[in-house]
């Protein structure tokens, strides 16, 4: 990572609804290099999620669009965005700075940074943050300890995902060595739940469609069902997890409308499907059994559309 080296002032990106890794994995590189003299910035397009608001650093992240004129940084560097349309895009990228680190873990990445660093069989890309400053020899302070150690709970759920490689296990063991409380993080990361996100929730189990021949679930979310709950965006993350868990289910989807029309779909799944592969066939992109899509307008036209490669899927398989 000579960039990261050379520059002086460094603008680290974490991607569009921010979740646990991307958010943990730039607070966590920013304090770092903070700690080491560098002027950095944390931004991305949308703000820090009230989950992760207890993160030190959380308070300075500056969110929402890259206003034309000449960059600030030398450097930006992507943290856990899957596509430069998940950040920005590389036009907003190229106003941040002249030069974009690409740093990830999604099979679906296209590399589209002057520099790429993408494993897709880490498990979160605080794993990855970890091993770069232990082999730079960057000291990790407790503050960036605790982001990146959220970056690593996040992506494995509780280190119960993904974790299967004993160096993420590793890691978490190392980061806590740096002084933190993992009861208080584990508290505020799933021990509270907004009152909305328990409402969609309800409605989500009482609107399960299933197909037991093909073994698959999917929820259709309506704009209009957010707006009456007062659920947002965040209120619905994670949710697809639970569907997957209803037994004799191999691929659960959750459709969800939002105002502007777009339909974000997550996809979650276990063998024989492949999430990641149905989501690239319509523009998206993830991880092997974990994906999203962004189609739209038509919240039955993109359950259609994602069930039709459900079906290919299968035929394929005969
Ligand atoms: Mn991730």
């Amino acid at each position: 990572m000579a960039e990261l080296t050379r520059a002086e002032r460094i603008a680290i990106v974490m991607h569009v609804l921010p979740d646990g890794d991307t958010t943990g994995s730039a607070l966590g590189l920013a304090a770092v290099l903070a700690s080491m003299g560098r002027t950095v910035s944390v931004v991305g397009p949308d703000p820090v999620l009230a989950a992760y608001r207890f993160l030190p650093g959380a308070d300075r992240v500056a969110a929402g669009p890259i206003r034309p004129g000449r960059p600030a940084a030398d450097v930006a560097v992507t943290v856990d965005c899957g596509h430069a349309d998940r950040c920005f895009g590389l036009e907003g990228l190229r106003r941040l700075a002249p030069r974009v680190v690409n740093i990830d873990h999604h099979r679906s990445n296209p590399r589209f940074g002057d520099v790429n660093w993408v494993e897709p069989d880490r498990a979160a890309v605080g794993d990855m943050l970890v091993e770069l400053c232990d082999s730079a020899g960057w000291p990790l302070s407790r503050d960036a300890a605790m982001c990146l150690f959220v970056s690593l709970v996040s992506d494995t759920e509780g280190l119960r995902f993904g974790a299967h490689d004993s160096r993420t296990l590793e890691t978490a063991v190392r980061l806590v060595r740096e002084g933190l409380d993992p009861d208080a993080i584990a508290r505020q990361l799933w021990e509270r739940q907004s009152w909305p996100r328990a409402r969609l929730t309800g409605w989500m189990w009482s609107h399960v469609e299933h197909d037991p021949s093909r073994r698959i679930v999917w929820v259709r979310v309506p704009a209009a069902v957010q707006r009456d709950l007062g659920a947002g965006p965040e209120d619905a993350e994670g949710l697809v997890s639970g569907l997957r868990a209803l037994d004799g289910v191999q691929l659960a989807l959750f459709f969800r409308e939002e105002e502007s029309g777009a339909v974000k779909v997550s996809l979650r799944s276990r063998p024989p499907f492949a999430a990641g592969s149905i989501a690239e066939r319509l523009g998206g992109g993830g991880h092997a059994h974990s994906a999203g899509i962004v189609l739209g307008p038509g919240l039955d036209d993109a359950v259609r559309a994602v069930l039709a490669l459900v079906d290919a899927q299968l035929a394929g398989r005969r």
